[in-house]
């Protein structure tokens, strides 16, 4: 087999964001851009010569092809074996867990996760690292200084590898083992969770609704769900893995779930609905008529987690990105758990999880997650509210009715203003720094500042220093604001405005999260001057 090596020259912007190197997929397919990338992540992990990776994707437009290249590179730089899901197919969740059940070297993920797919929107690559969990900054760091210094990459010439099915062979010295994406998975979840109880609730007539947004978790949700558990036929809808993923947008919110929260909301509703993401790592729950927030569901999961066995020891400690709502610091003030408050991201959360400092993740954008794997885990959320639900035989709305009853509620919002000239979005965020010292004390919009500052992150594990993770202003009264610039889009700057406020009358438990909001929304565009920089008066997206 000949091994060639291709000369080429760095190219720019290959820095990883919040979860891998995210660009338009014609970038990403433009002479040498996916080689130098996968080159420079080959070079910052010390090479792959006699490395063990796992690869898969979420199967979106390129996933196939992006395979056979990085199938080819490393063969020609000496990996020993490669363990590639069927298809090239693995959801993010599956991804952790075959790098940590097969122990390998890692492992690379292709997905651009709740980013459109298709040969207009979205690629992505991201390497995690032997725990299973996407790679911390000091490793993205080495990768991105690799891809400014590259010279020349390596790689075999060779016809496609056939990953079609389940079984061993090789390109050159390299082993190649596709295996069933699901099966592994399912077991794990199997060990977590009582299957025998969740199967009784469907079998007692409980409904369910699980929308794959035509993305990864299809496969896994119906094998799951359906095969296992014994919900109806056709309870997992737009369970067939598209390139473009229908032409949808796999982000499962309210506003790109539409479908599925007017079913909830309809007069056919069923008990429990939810969604997961392109890459199958993030969750919606919603019950009949009630949207749970990601940050209520978290705070919920806390409280409850023991009830399924795989969490029946209780929990070692709870960790939240900081704009996450502090619903969850109240469960574990109550329950006497350690709480950490980490950047965004889930590469964050590794090193508390590796630790055994905390065994519940989340984050505001829709991901939950526990040390069962080091990604968050979309339907692994979904089956922890069903095993929960099925042994305290509550609904949805009376699980958050008595959740807030005992714990108080926090409303939250976060509000998106997309595709923002990123100039306008860099000096709305180097004023607001500027002004950071001069608000404590002062009022906008009846609210009064009482803390702010730019968010900096020490991780108590390794010591290393994560800065300039967003801007943090909190109000009298327990409100709070926080400001930040997205790290996973292509188009210009996504401005995310994170809005959150203390309820603890239980005579208020159930008003509009806007309107409960609108003091502090007022107070965030006084103090940021959101609508007068950027010109828009409403965000594009409310979560
Ligand atoms: C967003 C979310 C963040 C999440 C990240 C990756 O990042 O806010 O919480 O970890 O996406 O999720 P940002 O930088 O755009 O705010 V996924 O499911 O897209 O891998
Ligand atoms: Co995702």
């Amino acid at each position: 087999m000949e091994r060639i090596t291709v000369q080429t020259q760095p190219i720019d912007g290959q820095k990883p964001g919040t979860s891998g190197l995210r660009k338009k997929t014609n970038v990403y397919m433009e002479p040498h851009y996916l080689e130098n990338f996968i080159q420079s992540i080959f070079n910052g992990i010390g090479g792959v010569a006699g490395k063990t990776l796992v690869l898969g994707g979420d199967g979106r437009y390129f996933n196939d092809r992006a395979a056979q290249v990085i199938l080819r590179m490393a063969a020609a730089q000496g990996a020993a074996r490669m363990i590639v899901g069927k298809d090239a197919l693995l959801s993010t969740p599956a991804a952790s867990n075959m790098i940590r059940l097969r122990k390998t070297d890692g492992g690379i993920i292709m997905s651009a996760s709740h980013n459109p797919g298709g040969p207009k929107e979205d690629f992505g690559v991201k390497f995690n690292t032997p725990n299973g969990g996407p790679a911390p900054e000091e490793v993205t760091d080495r990768i991105y200084a690799a891809t400014k210094e590259i010279g020349s990459y390596d790689i075999v010439v060779a016809s496609d590898v056939d990953l079609s099915k389940p079984g061993q062979s090789s390109l050159g010295d390299m082993q190649i083992e596709v295996v069933d994406p699901v099966a592994d998975y399912a077991a794990l979840m199997e060990e977590l969770f009582d299957f025998d109880a969740i199967a009784k609730l469907f079998a007692g007539g409980f409904t369910v609704r699980f929308d794959a947004m035509h993305a990864i978790t299809g496969p896994y949700a119906k094998a799951i769900l359906e095969d296992r558990l014994g919900a109806a036929p056709g309870s997992v809808v737009n369970a067939v893995p598209s390139p473009d993923f229908g032409g949808g947008h796999p982000d499962p919110n309210p506003i790109w779930a539409s479908e599925l929260m007017e079913t909830m909301f309809g007069p056919d509703a069923p008990d429990f609905g939810a969604a997961s993401d392109g890459d199958g790592d993030r969750n919606m729950i919603v019950g009949r008529g009630a949207y749970v927030t990601p940050s209520d569901s978290l705070a919920v999961l806390a409280a409850n987690a023991h009830l399924a066995p795989g969490y029946a020891k209780g929990l070692s400690g709870v960790a939240r990105s900081m704009p996450t709502s502090r619903a969850v610091d109240r469960v574990a003030a109550r329950r006497g758990l350690d709480c950490y408050e980490t950047p965004t991201g889930w590469k964050f959360f590794g090193n508390l999880l590796d630790a055994g400092r905390a065994t519940l993740c989340g984050e505001e954008s829709a991901g939950t997650g526990s040390d069962h794997v080091r990604e968050k885990d979309g339907l692994w959320a979904v089956l922890l509210w069903l095993n929960i639900l099925a042994v305290n035989g509550k609904s949805v709305q009376q699980m958050l009715d008595d959740h807030w009853a005992e714990f108080g509620r926090n409303y939250y919002s976060r509000h998106d203003y997309e595709g923002v000239d990123a100039e306008i979005a860099g000096a709305l965020m180097e004023s607001l720094l500027l002004e950071l010292p001069t608000l404590v004390g002062r009022s906008f919009a009846g609210k009064t500042v009482s803390s702010a500052d730019e968010f900096a992150y020490d991780d108590p594990v390794d010591g290393s220093h994560s800065a300039r993770q967003g801007i943090r202003i909190g109000f009298e009264g327990g409100g709070r604001v926080v400001f930040r610039l997205s790290g996973t889009g292509t188009v210009g700057a996504t401005l995310r405005v994170y809005l959150e406020d203390v309820c603890e009358d239980p005579a208020a438990m159930h008003r509009d999260p806007q309107e409960a909001l609108a003091e502090i929304i007022a107070a965030a565009d006084a103090i940021a001057g959101i609508t007068e920089r950027t010109g828009r008066d409403t965000p594009d997206v409310r979560t």
